[in-house]
């Protein structure tokens, strides 16, 4: 469960006594979910939390340390915990497919920085990516390509269980997306029958938004929907479930509210929160359901007036796509230029009048994959900026400091190097060149 280098560290279990590494949980009533206090001493380390969550954030932590340190690290107690209870990242499987293996290293990656949810957008107009019993030309035919096409591919449902336990190990939720009633072009191509034409669309390869839809007249459409959220729910022991909900251009204001009530009720009948994209406010959603502000602030207000939480990610601040600046080979810039200080140097509860601290629940960046084939150009445009919405989300705003910031992410570069992740040398920080990897000799 805890990560292999720290048990190589200590090679020692929580509780044992003569252990100079001690990881105890009980009932600390000073310390909050997810935290924990980390007390190194001369002789002995301990780190002590109420949950196991917490325990493993200590070991980031002492782990960043002496990765950072060496192995003489300073004596002191450091107490912790996070400010949001959601702090995530959004991978887009379908523009461009990731396999599992690809995945499993972006869930390594998030959870050095006590990230703890993963979501996944596993279908849009260019790709299915998730097996569905009876639906099986979802994947067969509706997963076979994807942007610029290449030959896409799908997780089977082992896939997809392999990923999520993998996640729970570390401690990191998967919440699971299909995009609907707009970005379904993949499921529409497979099967003719969703289309209200009755005529199965061609697939699509291109990277254009807003020009497909469910038919929302139709009962095969909830039979669908339903078969879909019933698979990927029983699969999925999070609490949530992302039905998407944006850019549903062609789908008349009146059918997408119809359509997102409809579904709605399926969503709670198989016991999950929903979540959706900020437009999903126009129905009547339920108290509770997570409004993912991503565009317009006034669709997340709407939300809160209806009870709903905000998961912040606006496209200007969080966007992993967009680029860092006029050079940047990959990306979209359509929110602006995103360099390593402006998704650093924000208040995700300060944005915008009325979505304040209590009604957000956190903060998520997504990285759409219009222009990101592989790993090594995933890496690139998450690092180092994602390492900053991680200590936005950790964080409390009072502690957020640019100077401090910048002078940690030089001390983070070791650790980029080590495990190895590409990542963009931003003219913002001053990097030390030719660091040697820790363990290589020369
Ligand atoms: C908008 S963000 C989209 C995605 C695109 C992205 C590209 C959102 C909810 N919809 O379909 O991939 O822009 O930046």
């Amino acid at each position: 469960m805890l990560s292999a280098s720290i048990s190589e560290i200590t090679n020692l279990k929580a509780g044992q006594k003569s252990s100079p590494i001690k990881l105890t949980i009980s009932n600390y009533s000073d310390i909050p979910e997810e935290g924990y206090q980390l007390y190194i001493k001369k002789k002995e380390i301990e780190i002590i939390a109420n949950d196991n969550a917490g325990i493993f954030y200590g070991i980031q932590t002492l782990l960043q340390l002496i990765q950072q340190e060496g192995v003489k690290i300073p004596t002191g107690k450091i107490t912790d915990h996070p400010r949001f209870s959601y702090r995530g990242s959004m991978l887009d499987v379908s523009r461009h497919f990731f396999s599992v293996k690809d995945v499993k290293r972006y869930v390594d990656h998030l959870s050095r920085y006590k990230m703890n949810m993963l979501h996944l957008h596993l279908s849009d107009d260019q790709g299915w990516r998730i097996e569905i019993p009876g639906w099986e030309r979802l994947t067969t035919h509706g997963g076979s390509t994807e942007v610029g096409g290449g030959t896409g591919g799908f997780y089977t449902l082992d896939d997809y269980k392999d990923i999520v336990a993998y996640a729970n190990e570390r401690f990191i939720t998967i919440v699971p997306e299909i995009d609907m009633p707009g970005h379904t072009n993949a499921a529409l191509a497979s099967y003719h029958e969703l289309n209200c034409d009755g005529k199965a669309r061609e697939l699509y390869t291109g990277t254009e938004v807003g020009f497909s839809t469910l038919c929302v007249d139709k009962e095969i459409t909830y039979t669908f929907v339903e078969d879909v959220i019933r698979t990927i729910t029983e699969v999925t022991p999070g609490p949530y479930f992302h039905i998407g909900g944006d850019e549903s251009h062609v789908t008349s204001d009146e059918d997408y509210v119809v359509f997102v009530n409809r579904v709605k009720d399926i969503v709670r009948k198989y016991g999950k929160t929903m979540m959706g994209w900020d437009e999903i406010s126009h129905a009547d959603i339920d108290p509770g359901t997570i409004v993912q502000w991503w565009a317009r602030p006034e669709n997340a207000l709407r939300g809160i007036e209806k009870d709903a939480k905000v998961l912040v990610s606006p496209a200007s601040r969080t966007y992993l796509d967009m680029q860092y600046d006029s050079t940047t080979y990959l990306g979209l810039h359509w929110a602006g230029y995103v360099e390593v200080d402006s998704a650093y140097l924000w208040d995700p509860a300060d944005m915008v009048q009325g979505i304040n601290n209590e009604n957000i629940i956190g903060i998520e960046a997504p990285l759409w994959t219009e222009t990101v084939t592989n790993m090594e150009e995933l890496e690139y445009m998450v690092f180092p900026r994602v390492i900053g919405h991680a200590e936005l989300g950790w964080s409390d705003a009072s502690d957020i400091s640019w100077e401090s910031y910048k002078s940690r992410l030089i001390s983070h570069q070791k650790i980029l190097d080590h495990y190895d992740i590409n990542f963009y040398k931003s003219p913002m920080i001053p990097w030390q060149e030719g660091i040697p990897k820790p363990g290589v000799k020369r």
